[in-house]
């Protein structure tokens, strides 16, 4: 049996602090028609899809800063992109600043089925950066300021004929990320970044942005059985180069598509969510050789190093 999902990687170019959302939503919008044109069912949209990376710039006021936040979504300017993907019986996945009525920060993304319908909302679990101002740096990277981490976790839900599931940017970096929603049986994983190139604490790092890239997705994709649609903002947005490299990636871990600009891009690939059964159920069938009362004395934190 195949179950065929045509997934979409709908990569975005900068996205500077003058441009709107209306012109924001043109480029979604455009990319969407895009994917329709190469029979798309889905389409990946990046992390803070709707505006510049605001948390590159440190202000001492938080509520100055509301405007960079969805209050609803849709909301009247983003409502064009829902009615298109549903008249293109697309769906999609849409990452964004979320302000709640509460007055909770947090750094979303949702997922749109083909008839238009919210089907999930994912909040950030693993927020990077720093807290307070940093002015000795060339660019802030306070996302902790920002944004409340997540305790919501990370669930899987039956959607485009597949077991969908989400994570955002440092996420990625994680494997928990993927094995908490590996146990859940995830066969797609949808994760929007916006990783500068430049990083501060250790600029050793930055010639390795793209390999640590694609090994986390890669190796998240390979060890759980699942595909992993990472997708980019990316360019050089107000002064910062972001990585690119947005990519659909096999259970096998092999990468069926990747972008080659630095610009609004879609690659896509046709996915046959079957494939996953190939490695969860052979090398990693998790009931039969994973050994959880080995790793449950150590997995929930730090474990003491023997003498
Ligand atoms: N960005 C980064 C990421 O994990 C970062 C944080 C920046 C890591 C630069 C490494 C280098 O890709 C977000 N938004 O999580």
């Amino acid at each position: 049996m195949t179950r065929l999902l045509h997934v979409g990687a709908a990569q975005l170019g900068p996205i500077q602090q003058s441009d709107d959302r209306a012109s924001v939503v043109i480029r979604l919008i455009e990319l969407l028609r895009q994917a329709k044109a190469a029979k798309c069912e889905l389409v990946v949209f990046p992390e803070l899809a709707l505006t510049t990376f605001f948390p590159r710039w440190f202000v001492d006021d938080i509520a100055t800063t509301d405007h960079w936040y969805e209050t609803e979504m849709p909301s009247a300017v983003t409502l064009p992109l829902f009615l298109e993907a549903k008249r293109l019986e697309i769906g999609f996945c849409l990452g964004y600043a979320e302000l709640t009525p509460q007055g909770e920060r947090f750094n979303t993304q949702i997922l749109v089925e083909r008839d238009g319908s919210v089907v999930a909302k994912y909040r950030k679990v693993h927020i990077p950066g720093h807290e307070t101002n940093e002015p000795d740096r060339p660019f802030q990277h306070a996302e902790r300021y920002y944004f409340t981490p997540s305790a919501e976790g990370f669930g899987v839900w039956k959607a485009f004929g597949g077991r969908m599931g989400m994570m955002i940017c440092n996420d990625r970096r994680w494997p928990e990320s993927y094995r908490v929603m590996g146990l859940q049986g995830v066969e797609m994983i949808l994760c929007g970044y916006n990783t500068p190139m430049h990083y501060v604490p250790d600029p050793t790092q930055d010639v390795l942005q793209g390999f640590h890239n694609a090994l986390v997705m890669q190796s998240g994709a390979y060890q759980n059985g699942t595909f992993v649609v990472g997708v980019a903002k990316g360019g050089v947005e107000e002064g910062v180069l972001g990585l690119c490299d947005s990519s659909i990636i096999a259970p096998s871990g092999e990468i069926l598509a990747k972008t080659v600009t630095t610009g609004d891009e879609l690659v896509s690939a046709v996915c046959d969510l079957d494939w996953c059964k190939q490695y969860k159920e052979t090398l990693f069938d998790f009931d039969k050789y994973r050994r959880p009362e080995v790793y449950g004395r150590i997995t929930a934190q730090r474990g003491a190093v023997l003498d």
